[in-house]
């Protein structure tokens, strides 16, 4: 039975809440980025009926690791400094069908439109993540300015990319110790993007799009969130202390970054130190 108003879903209110602070960051200029964040059955429940679809649409490719589950995502074209003024026109709740060939429309876009562009690239982000981590729920997309600048300036071998990230804020090698992907400059909203970004997120939360922006991977929209922000940050640093003009004088060391991974107990990915 259907109790409750959507627009007053914890589910609804966080993404009107990420939605905004990514644009306030200047991250989402536009109708850029994108968010889908895998909603629990028990979740959705209170507030629609998940067997009544309103329509169905074929994936792209068929993701039967994904089939019965429930997302919430942004819709294509939608700016996210709109969503959290009116919910229904900017977002879709989207269920994977059984044989995992078609996706079913039950709320949202009411007033037409598509889901992310990006959504190709999201859903084999999540059937990846998920293999690797049973908590995992939200793919994150924002054009996070200081990354995308740094990928102008660094050489975009990722392993090379994420000790410069780590060296920049203590914190760093803490919250992502498996580093980062970088996926070279690839055409926005195609499928191949989506399966390079997936390839990349078997081993790492995090997959930076050069010259374009970042996707993050989390168990929830403030981990994902803050995942992308850390990294953000610590590439703001490093343009700012101005090591991509003059080359940097002093940095954190491996041996440094080595006694710091066995303090907080993380083991850094083979072969960047
Ligand atoms: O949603 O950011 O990558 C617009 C984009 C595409
Ligand atoms: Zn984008």
């Amino acid at each position: 039975m259907i109790i409750y108003n959507i627009n007053e879903a914890p589910f609804i209110k966080e993404m009107c809440d990420v939605t905004l602070k990514l644009w306030e960051k200047g991250w989402a200029e536009r109708n850029g980025g994108n968010i889908s964040y895998i909603l629990k059955e028990e979740e959705v429940t209170p507030y629609l009926d998940t067997h009544q679809a309103i329509d169905e649409t074929e994936l792209p490719m068929p993701l039967p690791e994904l089939a019965g589950k429930i997302f919430l995502v942004s819709g294509s074209g939608k700016y996210f400094r709109n969503v959290i003024k009116n919910p229904a026109d900017a977002l879709v709740i989207l269920k994977i069908s059984q044989d995992g060939k078609y996706y079913q429309r039950l709320w949202g876009l009411a007033n037409g439109g598509n889901p992310t562009s990006e959504l190709a690239s999201h859903l084999k982000c999540h059937a990846i993540r998920l293999k690797h981590d049973p908590d995992h729920r939200v793919i994150l997309h924002t054009h996070a300015t200081a990354t995308i600048a740094m990928t102008f300036v660094h050489d975009l071998d990722e392993k090379k990319f994420s000790k410069t990230l780590w060296q920049q804020i203590t914190e760093c090698l803490v919250v992502f110790p498996e580093g980062v992907g970088i996926v070279p400059w690839m055409v926005a909203g195609t499928i191949d993007l989506g399966l390079a970004s997936a390839a990349k997120m078997e081993y790492c939360r995090i997959v930076i799009w050069a010259h374009h922006g970042i996707m993050g991977a989390g168990s929830n929209l403030d981990d994902a969130l803050g995942l992308v922000e850390t990294v953000d940050k610590a590439a703001d640093i490093y343009l700012r202390s101005s090591a991509a003009i003059t080359g940097i004088k002093q940095s954190i060391t491996s041996d440094e970054l080595r006694a710091l991974a066995k303090t907080f107990n993380v083991t850094p990915r083979e072969g960047i130190l």
